[in-house]
């Protein structure tokens, strides 16, 4: 009897250790089989992952096309004419449904008829968009004080504007609030400057009087 009992007493501590012992193993054994069972069947794991995932593609596949859609709103309500008659290195007449409207290129200015290098810069001009088909593209104004529209320009990918400043025959000139490019295109103007290209070697640009 004496035995039994001290038999007893000695293995009974011992039973919460071996029952918390078989459950770690227990979940020990879940989780390798469960990560075995996952790995040999990629499926199986996307059975449970892609409800999720196609949620968040659909809301992060919706997001940007809701900006998207916002942004076109902006930039993509254009008109498309045909340029007739070229001004100047910043101005135009383009036929838009059949009327006849004078364009104002914005975020540039080229010289005026009195300045140097008015001639280089017409030129240029007519060289790039006489008697195309033009994209007109707005900023956020329409029109100026002079009922001109107020554009960048594009002749299929090629942004007008864009390329008179790198020629150096236009120069960088920010007309609030339209400076949507304003950044991009000082940036081309100064590399233009400092590579002396087209009407920068006459110094016209820097004297601080971007006239339209
Ligand atoms: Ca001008």
């Amino acid at each position: 009897m004496g035995s039994k009992e001290n038999l007893e007493k000695r293995t009974l501590p011992f039973k919460p250790f071996i029952a918390g012992l078989a459950v770690g193993i227990f979940f020990c054994l879940s989780i390798v089989a469960s990560l075995e069972y996952m790995q040999q069947d990629p499926n199986e794991i996307s059975r449970y992952v892609s409800p999720l995932t196609t949620t968040m593609e659909k809301y992060l596949s919706e997001k940007p096309n809701k900006t998207v859609s916002g942004h076109q709103e902006a930039t993509t309500a254009f008109d498309t004419g045909r340029v007739i008659r070229v001004i100047d290195g910043d101005t135009v007449d383009i036929v838009l449904s059949g009327e006849r409207q004078r364009v104002r290129y914005i975020g540039i200015n080229t010289p005026e008829r009195n300045e140097p290098c008015y001639e280089q810069a017409t030129q240029a001009n007519i060289d790039l968009v006489l008697g195309k088909t033009v994209r007109l593209v707005k900023d956020k104004s329409d029109t100026d004080r002079y009922g001109r529209l107020l554009r960048y320009l594009f002749v299929d990918d090629i942004f007008i504007n864009k390329v008179l400043v790198e020629q150096g025959h236009a120069e960088a000139v920010l007309y609030k609030p339209d400076d949507q490019y304003y950044n991009l295109l000082s940036d081309l103007e100064a590399i233009a400057a400092e590579a002396g290209l087209g009407c920068h070697i006459f110094n016209i640009f820097d004297d601080g009087d971007p006239k339209r």
